[in-house]
């Protein structure tokens, strides 16, 4: 294994490589943000079924709003931790031959200046209608009292709710976001790619498969996760730790 002068692990990056990094909620752990599994599959104490799936919102769309409220109050009060600062150094020192993919929805990797940067998963602070066409816009209100409604329909006499715009179970993810993330992995022979993926349990698909994908381009792949991931096996290093900590050496950006 690459290490530093201290014989730290490194992360080989050199003015050729490119870097395809996906981060879950482990990195916004030291952040202070309830991670998914560490809530033993409760999530804030719901079923994620109830709260994070269209039948869930079908069936009770306020209690999911109070669950989403209740996450973008938590995510506007944490800040970025020195993981999310790190990427967004590198990001400041190799340009476009990085392009960071999050799962997470709380707009960590933005708030640190990370513009590189797909949400593939959505964002708690953009809403969208559940029926019309207009684009999802910014939204930090908090909705907890009542569903709101969306005002474009109303004008036109129909009633329809207002959603997160979050990619919840059982629905696609962007085919742009997806089709971004294959270009970059494969941008051919002689360009070097390493594919980091930071803070993932690696349980949520498709996004727990992009190491594959990296690892069929030719790409050295790397985690970086505090316990064991389901698909650790899949990674041609894993260093255990918590992201904070160990990022910045990591990615010789060190704080
Ligand atoms: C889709 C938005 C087509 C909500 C989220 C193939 C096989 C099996 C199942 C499927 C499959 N294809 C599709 C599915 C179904 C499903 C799925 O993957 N289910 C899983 C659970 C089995 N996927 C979908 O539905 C996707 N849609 O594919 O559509 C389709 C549909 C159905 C069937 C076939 C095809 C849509 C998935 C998107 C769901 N939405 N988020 C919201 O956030 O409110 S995912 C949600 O889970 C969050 O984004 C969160 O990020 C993610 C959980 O994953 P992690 O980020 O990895 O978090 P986790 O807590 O699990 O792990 C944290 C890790 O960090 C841990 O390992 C821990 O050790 C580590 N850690 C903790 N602290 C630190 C740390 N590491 C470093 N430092 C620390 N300090």
């Amino acid at each position: 294994m690459a290490v530093d002068s201290r014989g730290e692990p490194r992360i080989p990056i050199d003015e050729a490589t490119r870097v395809l990094v996906v981060t879950g909620a482990g990195i916004s752990a030291e952040s202070g943000l309830a991670t998914f599994r560490g809530a033993g599959g409760l999530w804030e104490g719901h079923r994620v079924e109830d709260v994070a799936t269209p039948e869930g919102f079908a069936a009770d769309s306020a209690l999911v709003w109070r669950f989403y409220s209740a996450r973008r109050t938590a995510a506007l009060a944490a800040q970025p931790n020195a993981a999310h600062r790190a990427l967004a150094a590198l990001e400041r020192r190799i340009g476009d031959r990085l392009l960071v993919v999050t799962q997470n929805v709380d707009g960590l990797h933005r708030r640190a200046g990370c513009e590189r940067l797909i949400e593939i998963h959505g964002s708690l602070f953009r809403t969208r209608c559940t029926h019309c066409t207009r684009p999802p816009f910014a939204d930090e209100a908090l909705h907890e009292a009542e569903v709101p409604a969306c005002e474009l329909c109303a004008g036109r006499g129909r009633r329809a709710y207002l959603r997160p715009d979050i990619v919840w179970f059982g629905e696609l993810l962007d085919s742009d976001h997806l089709g971004r993330v294959e270009a970059f992995a494969e941008q051919g022979p002689g360009r070097r790619l390493v594919f980091v993926a930071v803070g993932t349990s690696g349980n949520v698909w498709p996004v727990a498969g992009f190491v594959d994908l990296a690892a069929s381009a030719g790409g050295e792949t790397w985690l970086v996760n505090l316990d064991p991931a389901g698909n650790a096996w899949r990674f041609d290093r894993v260093v255990r730790g918590p992201a904070a900590e160990l990022l910045p050496g990591l990615l010789g950006v060190g704080e």
